[in-house]
């Protein structure tokens, strides 16, 4: 579909000379919007909620708005304060120091809130993980972390195999009984005091790990420090635009880099309310959320404006969405067809955002100052350089299609990957960091986003390795070999297709298939679990023994099969 530029809003944003300000924009300018640019005192915590706590025009405006089916409250930047503050002090209490990783396991709340920033004003590195969650997923990231502390509920605490986590020393359980070793948050935190000492710390200590899947091995531990704050409150400012009496809302959970990259700190570090909704997603509940709270800005993903489109232009007109005056998507390429749709249901762009969980923020992106060519992901921050490269890391010339690069040393960039230099290591060439996305860049310097170059599946926005599913896969006792590919679906992006060879004496039959299928949305989580599984007598390799996925995904596509010579016989 091609489309014709969409001008941009006139006027009335926070990038108004949007070229003088692109050329002279440096990072360093940014330092001085926060506290420790005069103190020295550096805490991300501090600079999100307690520097709005501490001024009287702001500390009764309320930074968290929590709302779901069975619950509605309302928490003030100063009450965000002191019940972290009161959580800081419960892992003081147990011993939590600077540096220890402390994850949490549990749906949103105004707890998980309170404890996630929490752990950071002790300095420790929050973990947290996506309530979805099953065993196996759960061990890997908690094993690989050696987390000592982990903050779940009694409802989630069958997926936490502690017998085999022999670091992980303390539970946390958030509501009901804390029965024996467990600590009972609710009565910790009822004795705790809601004064707090921050841990003030170094701009490049850690204090955040995110789990993300690559197309070979585990899920790695992407490394975050402090200093990404300040990446995140500029992007908050130019891409979000967001301004002090905005209402904003992030629907990402926090188990994803979205939701909390953009679902914690952006909104928080430029003072802004945030509504986070509890529940399951439907479009009578989040147009019913945009109305009833009055949301301003709106970040959330293709998937779900895909599922909003289905669901009918009259669904989006029975509710009052007025209060709308910006719109965001990131996870997936944002089609054309959606942002004309969002132009006739919601008068106003869908702005296209790219960057991953490895970058921390924003890269590329639409601006409400700019011209927006559907399709495009936009156009690189201010203070960022991006190109297509070769395999070499030479810079390709406009109009070809290349390895999305972007020259190192933004301030979000992760650190590491925990406990494993090498694969940090291995995404970076010749001063480029290679994102694993192939990419063109037009003449005029808009960035179109092509594909994935490894096997790593988008399936509703959500990144799948194949090898984290092939391996869950051949633990059911009927599977002998599996591969994994995403296979192309309107409204997903992706699904997951899995090839599998039976085991003697098994048979193919609809029942085993689902049962497959249950083995693997029970261990791992439901968006990792196939939604296609076929029978295969063998499941082609390499003659070092690799899966070639890309031949499964040729044969599923019915594409030309390319280069078989390593084909194992
Ligand atoms: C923030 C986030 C990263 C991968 C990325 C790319 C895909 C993200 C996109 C996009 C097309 C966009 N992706 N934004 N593809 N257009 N605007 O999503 O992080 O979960 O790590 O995923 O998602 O393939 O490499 P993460």
């Amino acid at each position: 579909m091609d489309m014709q530029p969409i001008p941009a809003r006139s006027g009335n944003h926070n990038m108004e000379n949007y070229k003088e300000t692109y050329e002279n924009f440096k990072w360093d300018d940014v330092k001085g919007n926060f506290t420790w640019n005069q103190t020295g005192k550096v805490n991300i915590a501090y600079e999100a909620v307690d520097r709005h706590a501490e001024n009287p025009d702001k500390k009764n405006q309320p930074a968290l708005i929590y709302s779901a089916p069975d619950r509605e409250e309302t928490l003030t930047f100063e009450d965000l304060k002191l019940k972290s503050n009161q959580f800081a002090n419960v892992l003081k209490k147990h011993h939590i120091e600077k540096g220890d990783r402390v994850f949490l396991f549990m749906p949103r709340s105004p707890e998980f809130y309170a404890a996630f920033l929490g752990i950071l004003k002790v300095g420790a590195i929050a973990g947290p993980l996506f309530e979805a969650f099953m065993e196996q997923a759960v061990r890997d990231r908690l094993e690989d972390s050696e987390a000592t502390m982990l903050i779940t509920t009694p409802d989630l605490l069958d997926r936490v195999p502690t017998d085999e986590l022999p670091d992980l020393k303390q539970i946390v359980l958030v509501g009901g009984d804390a029965p024996g070793n467990y600590i009972s948050y609710d009565e910790e935190m009822e004795q705790a005091s809601d004064e707090f000492n921050i841990e003030w710390v170094d701009l490049e200590d850690g204090m955040l790990l995110h789990y993300t899947s690559g197309s070979t091995g585990k899920p790695k531990g992407v490394y975050h420090v402090h200093n990404a704050m300040i990446q995140h409150y500029q992007t908050g400012k130019w891409v979000l635009d967001l301004k002090e009496d905005d209402v904003y809302w992030c629907t990402a959970d926090p188990g994803w880099v979205t939701g909390t990259s953009y679902g914690i700190f952006a909104p928080w570090l430029n003072g802004v309310t945030n509504v986070v909704r509890g529940g399951r997603f439907s479009p009578d509940d989040w147009y019913g959320t945009i109305a009833e709270k009055n949301i301003s800005v709106w970040y959330s993903a293709p998937t779900a404006f895909r599922k909003l489109l289905s669901a009918g232009e009259e669904e989006a007109k029975k509710h009052d969405l007025s209060s709308l005056r910006h719109i965001l998507s990131v996870g997936e390429p944002l089609n054309p067809e959606v942002v004309t749709w969002g132009l006739s249901a919601f008068d106003l762009r869908i702005h296209d955002t790219w960057w991953m969980t490895e970058t921390g923020g924003m890269l590329i992106c639409n601006y409400p100052a700019m011209d927006m060519r559907p399709g495009s992901m936009g156009k690189p921050f201010p203070g960022i350089e991006a190109a297509i490269v070769d395999n070499e890391g030479n810079e390709l010339p406009p109009n070809q299609m290349g390895n999305l690069a972007i020259k190192e040393g933004w301030p979000s960039m992760m650190r590491a990957v925990w406990q494993n230099p090498g694969k940090y290591e291995s995404y970076f060439l010749n001063g480029w960091y290679v994102s694993g996305d192939s990419a063109y860049k037009d003449e005029d310097g808009y960035f179109w986003f092509q594909g994935r170059l490894d096997d790593v599946i988008n399936t509703s926005g959500e990144r799948v390795g194949p090898f984290e599913v092939e391996s869950k896969l051949i633990e059911h006792e009927a599977v002998a070999e599996a591969g994994v590919i995403g296979k192309p679906d309107p409204e997903r992006g992706e699904i997951i297709k899995a090839f599998v060879t039976l085991r003697d004496g098994y048979e193919q039959s609809d029942e085993l298939l689902e049962d497959i299928r249950q083995f693997v949305k029970k261990g791992l989580s439901a968006h990792a679990a196939p939604r296609e599984i076929e029978i295969k007598d063998t499941i082609p390799k390499t003659r070092s023994g690799k899966i070639m996925r890309r031949l499964l995904k040729s044969w599923e596509l019915g594409l030309p099969t390319g280069d078989t010579s390593t084909l194992e016989e």
